[in-house]
C-alpha cells in the first residue's frame, strides 16, 4: 500500500462519451505531466495556476495525441491531499487508450479501485466512515439512499460517535490514574457516577444499532416482500407494480415456485420487491422448499402486502396474527385483490385488481406514506455492516465494565475492557485500522474514486 507512486485512473465510465476524464495524484504529477502537457496561452505556461482549467495539448513523441483541459491542484489543498491532476480530453475510447499508454509510459501506475480516497484517508483529508460514505454516494440509486450517504460524507455521525468515544476517553483516563496510584488504594473514578454513564452509552449504542434496520434497508433497498395463498395474484400485482411482465402469471395454483427479486424506484425510495411462492399447508416437495424461503423472506421484509383473493376467499380465513409472527418488527399491508370479480365486504384492506390495474396508484401511495411513517428520523442512521460489529462489541465490552463494576472487580479489569470498547469505536472512524481493514473497504470502490 504505498501511498507516494504517481498514480492514474480513468475516472469517468468506460466507453465512448462526450468527453472523458483522467486522474492523476502523487508527489511527482506535475513534474510527469510538464512532459506532455502544453498551454495554449503563455501566462498559463509551467508554474501551471493552482485549481484552474487550462486549454492545451498533450503531445507525446512529437506527437499531437488531444486538445485537453488540465486543471491542477497543488498538495494539500486536493482531495487526496497530494498533487492531484485532472485532464479531460475528447471521449473516443481510441484517445483514452492512447493517452493511457503515454501517461504509463512516462511513468505513470495505474490506480487501484479506491486508491484516491485512500489517500485522501491516510492524508487525514476525511475519516474511514466518509471515506466509505463516498462509495455510497457513487452508488446511490434513490433520494433516501442519496441522502443517508450525503450525511455521512459530512462527517456528522463520525463527530457524533467520537464524542461518544472522547466521553469514554475520560472515564479511561481517570481508571488509568487508579492504576499508577494503586499501591495507595485510591478510587478516582466513582463507581455509580462510572455505571450512570455506561448505561446511557450502551442505550445509545443500541440505539445506533437498531438504526441499522433502516440504514441498511434506504441504502441497499427495502425489503417489500409480497405474499399471499396460491394464485391470490401476488404475481400479477408484482407485474403491475413494476409494469413489466416479469413474473409468470397462470390460473394454475403454485406457479411461483422460488423467490423472485427486482428495484422498485417509488418516490425518493428503491425497493426489493420480491415475490413468493403462495402460502398453503401441504404441496408436494418442491412446493414446500419454496414456501420455505417465502417465510425466510417475510422474515427479513420491512414490508409485507398480503395479497387477499377477495373472489376465493373470506376475511375470517386470514390468519394475520400468524403471519405477524415470523416478523413482528415489519410493518404488513393488506390488499383485497380480484375485486373486479367480488363484492365481498373490504375489512379496511385496500381494494384492487391486480390484472385489471385498479388500486395500483393508491397502493402505491400507500406504500409511499407507510414508508415515511415508519422511516425513522434520527439524525445518524448506521448503514455499513462493519460500523454494526464494531458497535456491538464496544457494547459487550461496556457491559463487561459494567459487570466488572457491580462483582466490585479490580480496576485493571475495568480498565482493560474499557480500552477494548474505546478501540472498537475507534475503529468506525479509522483511527484504529489494519491495512486488510483498508485493502476490504477500498478494493469495493470503483477505479479513479
Ligand atoms: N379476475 C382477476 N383475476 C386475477 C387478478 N389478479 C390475478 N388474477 C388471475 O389469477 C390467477 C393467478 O394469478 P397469479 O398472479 O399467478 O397468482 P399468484 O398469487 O402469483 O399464484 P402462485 O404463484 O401460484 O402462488 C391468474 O389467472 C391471474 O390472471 C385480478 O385482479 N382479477
Ligand atoms: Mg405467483
Amino acid at each position: 500500500m504505498n501511498a507516494e507512486t504517481d498514480i492514474v485512473a480513468l475516472a469517468s465510465a468506460p466507453g465512448t462519451g462526450a468527453i472523458a476524464l483522467f486522474r492523476f495524484s502523487g508527489p511527482g504529477v506535475f513534474t510527469k505531466l510538464q512532459a506532455l502537457f502544453f498551454a495554449h496561452y503563455k501566462s498559463q505556461q509551467w508554474p501551471w495556476p493552482a485549481r484552474k482549467a487550462l486549454l492545451g495539448k498533450i503531445i507525446y513523441q512529437d506527437r499531437t495525441i488531444d486538445e485537453v483541459i488540465l486543471t491542477a491542484y497543488p498538495a494539500p489543498h486536493s482531495y487526496t491531499g497530494q498533487n492531484l491532476a485532472e485532464l479531460s480530453c475528447h471521449g473516443s475510447e481510441y484517445i483514452q487508450r492512447e493517452l493511457l499508454q503515454c501517461f504509463y509510459a512516462c511513468g505513470f501506475l495505474p490506480a487501484e479501485p479506491g486508491a484516491f480516497t485512500l489517500r485522501a484517508f491516510l492524508n487525514g483529508k476525511l475519516d474511514l466512515s466518509q471515506a466509505e460514505a463516498v462509495a455510497d454516494v457513487v452508488a446511490a440509486d434513490s433520494r433516501a439512499a442519496h441522502e443517508q450517504a450525503m450525511k455521512h460524507l459530512r462527517g456528522g455521525y463520525s463527530r457524533h460517535i467520537e464524542q461518544m468515544r472522547l466521553k469514554l476517553v475520560d472515564l479511561a483516563a481517570l481508571l488509568e490514574l487508579e492504576l499508577d496510584f494503586s499501591e495507595e488504594d485510591v478510587t478516582f473514578a466513582n463507581r455509580s457516577h462510572l455505571q450512570g454513564l455506561l448505561h446511557n452509552a450502551n442505550s445509545h449504542l443500541q440505539e445506533l444499532i437498531d438504526g441499522f434496520y433502516w440504514g441498511n434497508a434506504l441504502k441497499t433497498g427495502i425489503p417489500l416482500v409480497i405474499t399471499g395463498k396460491p394464485n391470490a395474484g401476488k404475481s400479477t400485482l408484482l407485474n403491475a407494480l413494476l409494469q413489466d411482465e416479469r413474473a409468470i402469471v397462470s390460473p394454475i395454483a403454485g406457479t411461483t415456485r422460488d423467490t423472485l427479486e427486482e428495484r422498485f424506484i417509488l418516490g425518493p425510495y428503491t425497493y426489493r420487491i420480491i415475490d413468493t411462492a403462495g402460502l398453503h399447508d401441504g404441496g408436494d416437495t418442491i412446493e414446500r422448499l419454496g414456501i420455505e424461503r417465502s417465510y425466510k423472506a417475510i422474515a427479513q421484509a420491512v414490508l409485507v402486502i398480503y395479497v387477499w383473493d377477495a373472489h376465493a376467499e373470506t376475511f375470517s380465513q386470514i390468519n394475520m396474527d400468524a403471519l405477524q409472527a415470523h416478523n413482528p418488527r415489519a410493518h404488513f399491508i393488506c390488499v383485497a385483490n380480484k375485486t373486479d370479480l367480488s363484492h365481498a365486504p373490504l375489512h379496511n384492506a385496500l381494494p384492487i385488481s391486480a390484472q385489471q390495474q385498479t388500486g395500483i396508484t393508491e397502493l402505491k401511495q400507500l406504500l409511499l406514506n407507510t414508508t415515511q411513517q415508519l422511516q425513522p428520523q434520527a439524525d445518524y442512521l448506521v448503514t455499513q455492516a462493519r460500523h454494526v460489529h464494531a458497535l456491538q462489541h464496544a457494547q459487550k465490552a461496556l457491559q463487561a465494565v459494567d459487570t466488572a463494576i457491580t462483582q466490585n472487580l479490580s480496576t485493571d479489569l475495568l480498565a482493560f475492557e474499557l480500552r477494548d470498547a474505546l478501540q472498537h469505536l475507534a475503529e468506525i472512524s479509522g483511527k484504529v485500522s489494519s491495512e486488510e481493514l483498508l485493502t476490504s473497504i477500498f478494493s469495493r470502490f470503483c477505479i479513479g474514486k
